[in-house]
């Protein structure tokens, strides 16, 4: 029976990519590289700092001290705050209002568990903050997915058991924490990069709660 349901933010309940595509672009652009969408995607579901990492590969700048990094990611930090402090609710993905409403009237408890220091701005400024009983960010994790800290704290959060939780993931390192972490998982996005997961959806448009729970017990 499952009791929880423990959300990524970036690529399930938001598309917050493209904010934080545009900044690193533009710090790229700084420092005299193009960084282009192929490239971005590698920085899914990575840490503001690995992704800062991954950045300076691409370009081919080696020379930062890590007094240099630091101001670097917060320069475009800054960039990202003025997006995503402009969010509005229309910016939800589609279906996920419904489902996280219908989770609640059901009784089923739902946390965050995000990579992203900043999902706490996000979450109020989309105005579904209050729908969250337990919110893990990146402020409250010491190791990034794959590592399962970010879900183990939810559910413990929760207090719900790992094998009671199913994961709601965009990000391949995600589901691997899931998996780590002892839960479900339920991959959001196309099946070549979410094969791990226990069931794909493209999205939550249409998608009921009573269905999927059942697949996922037919799954296991
Ligand atoms: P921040 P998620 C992740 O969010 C993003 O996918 C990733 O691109 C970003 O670098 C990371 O948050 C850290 O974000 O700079 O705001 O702390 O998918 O784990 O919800
Ligand atoms: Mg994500």
């Amino acid at each position: 029976m499952i009791k929880a349901c423990l959300f990524d933010l970036d690529g399930v309940l938001v598309d917050t990519a493209k904010y934080h595509y545009l900044a690193w672009k533009r710090l790229a652009e700084e420092l005299g590289f193009y960084f282009s969408v192929h490239d971005n995607e590698r920085l899914k579901g990575i840490s503001r700092m690995a992704s800062l990492d991954i950045l300076l590969e691409v370009g081919n700048v080696a020379d930062k001290s890590a007094k240099e990094k630091l101001e670097m990611a917060d320069k475009k930090n800054g960039w990202y705050l003025d997006y995503i402090t402009k969010m509005t609710p229309e910016e939800i993905l589609p279906g996920v209002q419904d489902f996280l409403h219908d989770l609640k009237s059901r009784g089923v408890k739902i946390a965050l568990g995000s990579a992203s220091k900043n999902a706490g701005i996000i979450l109020d400024r989309v105005g579904i903050a209050p729908l969250f009983d337990v919110v893990v960010d990146g402020n409250k994790v010491a190791n990034a997915k794959p590592d399962p800290e970010v879900f183990l704290l939810g559910a413990r959060g929760l207090d719900i058991p790992p094998s009671g939780c199913v994961v709601f993931e965009d990000a391949a390192a995600g589901i691997e924490a899931a998996i780590r972490a002892g839960m479900r998982s339920v991959g959001v996005g196309s099946p070549d990069i979410l094969q791990r997961a226990t069931v794909v959806i493209p999205g939550f448009d249409g998608v009921q709660w009573p269905d999927l729970e059942l697949k996922m017990s037919l799954s296991l």
